[in-house]
């Protein structure tokens, strides 16, 4: 029988044989006319192979969940080949059309990535909120038949740069994070360069303070026992003061190097002598680069010794690059193998020719006894780790007070307050969240009706010494609302995580994040990390545009309608009336659950099926609610995207599309229009996202073959002759609307919001940004030459 360490240790060297093979197949066997060469992968995987191999192999569980430092996914990809989860021909196609993904992906790759990395820091910081999430879950008591999972990352030390790790560790010392693990491959290497002296130091102190363990590994048991010997000591002052650069350079430069350089800086022609003397130099090479991350007893020691569930960071030293020719070189990044070392290596490890793939090739070890210490691998025990999570039903309608003039956030507001009060099934499952924004956001009403979230309860002092407050600010573990401090990234992230609960934790949550909506440009490399891994959220962004007027110039959004279009996984919806945000929000509760086939509705073109993220942008201005029945028919255009709020006549010349807050001015500039100009059309669009969304889908369909496809916007367009003309108008960027014209050919005067800061009245603002009533006519006429259009005045 192999015992544990052996087995171990051959499978890490097989693990970093694979990832290499993979590495160097996509860069020298496969033709890549691209010319782009696999970097970053190489130097970064050898550094982590041992951590991996120690956690996958012997140390996880089945509920335990991991981020892998991007770079490090040949390492992922290759133990899941050991496993049998991922095949040869994803593996030779690394990289490519379809092939195992650069970075590891939940929604890409075909073996079972927990989370997805590719923008280092968000990873990370998804560990922590998962952990969270799972707490909430928890607390609520569901999923309490499994066992508590750890959520682990993977870090690279240049990786903690990014600040968003360090917004997410103070969120976590607020909630009480728990059964979380960081592990930072500290290998003091980053991209370009080595990174700067001690900053171990800083870490450890900073975790500490955030009530983090900490668990320092440096030196190996090789080193360890060396420092034992006679004139060990003089040998470990040395390695503990020598600086990054030159530690680096000597994994480089190897066995003879080091000789040099310690019999030059140490050598005393006595027991430190006699200590390096014993030794061979490729001995010595592998004594002086022993270091605890590449030390699989170590490793193991440290991470079993674990039996609580406060977080933990090991900073693990490691050598990027360990194990290959370039290790420690500064420019090893990017650094490949030639195929010349690649065979010298092949060679070393016993692989024949033409057995590069085959799982045990090389290894010294029988067969079967691999295989089956690989089937008793905890962290792979229980098969697929994703786990199903039933549909809740939401109810047809989502009801509201309503009154004669309303903003839509109010109406957000009243919406979620009446689903707090009705009870529901899917409302215990909504979770709210919001980064110090909840009062402003109109989320008031049904944190004081479920809640505020804490693992332990805590009473509001407020009420207890009877101060009157509009707000009950209580919370316990059957609070429903999550708050946040400001940082908008961790509000994404936490998003991130609420939203992956039924697949990572079993049970279904509903969330609904609410911020400012100029502030997702704050996190947005976070809410597009969220989508990617396909987390299911309501986002609420309100107040939105110029409209928020007097509030600051400095709040104000242009470009947010364009970045709901241009996201991939979320449906993003400007409403201008209430009831038609609750048709939206209704919506999308069942969407945000959707999980089918990604086949489009050949009625919209749109791949509802698939479900997906949704973006409300509302706003706090105040307008007059139209008085009608929500039909059905009406309910599926405003899902659609769009509906004639004023139908046009035969004979429109022009007609006026408008989205959101605007409403009162696109319909007054018709009725001014209506006494020169006949059967002029109001066009309402609540998505110009999933308008134009469902039209390139029927182009695309159409050059496919579906001579009938058509979207809902063709549909809508298609009573205008081409010499209609259209004026569009958004409180936003002008080309979220613009292309409308291309539909069908009709001329366009796209008005909208190019420039920002200046403070004032909603009407001051409008007439200086052009999307008043009357730059609207002023659109109109330029449109309808020949036709003088009444009531104009000069634009200013
Ligand atoms: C947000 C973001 N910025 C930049 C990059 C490009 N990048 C990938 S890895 C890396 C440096 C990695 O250094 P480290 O974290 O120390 O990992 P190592 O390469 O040492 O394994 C950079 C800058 C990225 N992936 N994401
Ligand atoms: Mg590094």
């Amino acid at each position: 029988m192999t015992d544990r360490l052996s087995m171990l240790a051959a499978l890490e060297r097989k693990v970093l044989w694979l990832a290499s093979w993979t590495i160097h197949h996509a860069n020298h066997l496969r033709d890549s006319r691209d010319g782009l060469k696999v970097g970053g992968h190489q130097a970064s995987s050898a550094s982590l192979a041992t951590i991996m191999t120690a956690l996958y192999f012997a140390v996880l569980r089945p509920q335990d969940r991991v981020a892998v430092k991007p770079h490090a996914s040949p390492n992922f990809h290759a133990i899941q080949y050991l496993m049998g989860n991922q095949t040869r021909e994803k593996l030779e196609n690394f990289r490519g059309f379809k092939g195992a993904q650069s970075y590891p992906s939940r929604t890409k790759d075909v073996d079972d990535v927990d989370f997805s990395t590719g923008s280092v820091g968000l990873g990370v910081a998804q560990t922590l909120f998962s952990s969270l999430a799972q707490d909430y879950v928890r607390a609520h008591g569901w999923g309490t038949d499994r066992p508590e999972g750890r959520m682990v990352a993977l870090i690279g030390d240049a990786e903690m740069d990014e600040g968003n790790i360090y917004e997410a560790l103070i969120e976590g010392w607020k909630h009480g994070v728990r059964n979380t693990w960081w592990v930072v491959d500290y290998n003091r290497q980053s991209l370009d360069a080595v990174v700067r002296e001690g900053l171990w130091e800083r870490f450890e102190a900073m975790f500490r303070n955030f009530g983090w363990d900490v668990v320092i590994l440096k030196y190996g048991k090789l080193l360890e026992a060396a420092f034992a010997e006679p004139g060990g000591d003089k040998l470990r002052q040395w390695i503990d003061t020598c600086p990054n650069q030159l530690y680096s350079a000597l994994c480089y430069q190897g066995g003879a190097a080091w000789r040099k350089r310690l019999t030059d800086d140490i050598g005393d022609q006595g027991k430190v002598s006699k200590l390096l003397d014993r030794r061979t130099d490729e001995e010595l090479a592998g004594l002086m680069t022993n270091l605890a991350g590449h030390d699989m007893p170590t490793l193991l020691e440290a991470f079993e010794a674990v039996d609580h569930d406060r977080p933990v960071c090991f900073i693990a030293y490691t050598i990027k690059g360990f194990g290959l020719p370039f290790q420690g070189h500064k420019d090893n990044h990017a650094g490949l193998m030639t195929p010349a070392q690649m065979e010298n290596w092949r060679q070393a490890m016993g692989v024949r020719p033409g057995h590069e793939w085959e799982r045990f090739e090389g290894l010294k070890l029988p067969a079967a006894e691999v295989e089956r210490f690989l089937k008793s691998a905890p962290f792979f025990a229980e098969g697929r780790r994703r786990y199903e999570a039933a549909k809740l039903p939401i109810p047809a309608t989502l009801a509201f007070p309503a009154q004669a003039a309303m903003s839509t956030q109010q109406g957000f507001g009243l919406i979620l307050n009446e689903i707090a009060r009705a009870r529901e099934p899917f409302a215990d499952r909504i979770v709210t969240t919001s980064p110090d924004v909840t009062v402003s956001t109109n989320l008031g009403a049904f944190v004081n009706r479920r809640g505020l979230f804490a693992r332990q309860s805590m009473a509001d002092t407020f009420k207890q010494e009877r101060i009157p407050s509009t707000f009950a600010w209580e919370f316990s573990p059957e609070g429903q609302h999550i708050e946040l401090g400001i940082a908008e990234m961790n509000l994404f992230i936490l998003l991130s995580a609420l939203g992956l609960t039924h697949s990572i934790h079993g049970e279904r949550l509903l969330p609904v994040g609410t911020l400012y909506d100029p502030f997702i440009q704050r996190g947005l490399d976070a809410l597009n990390y969220a989508c990617y891994q396909d987390a299911r959220f309501m986002l609420v962004a309100t107040p939105a545009g110029v409209t928020l007027a007097p509030e600051g110039g400095a709040h104000q959004s242009i470009a947010t309608p364009l970045i709901g279009m241009a996201q991939d996984g979320l449906a993003a919806f400007e409403p201008a009336f209430v009831d038609e945000a609750a048709a939206i929000m209704r919506f999308g509760f069942d969407y945000m659950q959707r999980d089918g086939e990604g086949d489009p509705d050949e009625h919209t073109w749109l791949r509802d099926e698939t479900g997906g993220s949704v973006y409300l942008r509302l706003s706090t201005r105040t307008i007059d609610q139209p008085q009608r029945a929500m039909t059905a028919e009406l309910t599926e255009d405003i899902i659609n995207g769009a509906y004639w709020m004023r139908p046009p006549g035969p004979n429109a010349q022009v007609i006026i599309a408008y989205t959101g807050a605007v409403a009162p001015e696109a319909i007054a500039a018709a009725g001014l229009l209506a006494e020169s100009h006949r059967d002029v059309g109001v066009l309402a669009i609540t998505s110009a996202d999933r308008l134009n969304a469902g039209w390139t889908a029927a182009e695309r369909a159409r050059q496919r073959g579906h001579h009938g496809a058509a979207s809902h916007v063709e549909r809508l367009l298609s009573p205008l002759s081409r010499e209609c003309g259209i004026v569009t108008v958004i409180d936003g960027h002008p080309a979220t609307l613009a292309w409308l014209g291309a539909v069908d050919g009709h001329r366009v005067k796209a008005l909208g919001v190019e420039h920002f800061g200046q403070t004032g009245t909603v009407d001051d603002l409008y007439r200086h940004h052009g999307i008043d009533t009357n730059a609207i006519l002023h659109a109109a006429q330029a449109l309808t030459s020949g036709r003088p259009v009444r009531y104009l005045r000069a634009l200013p």
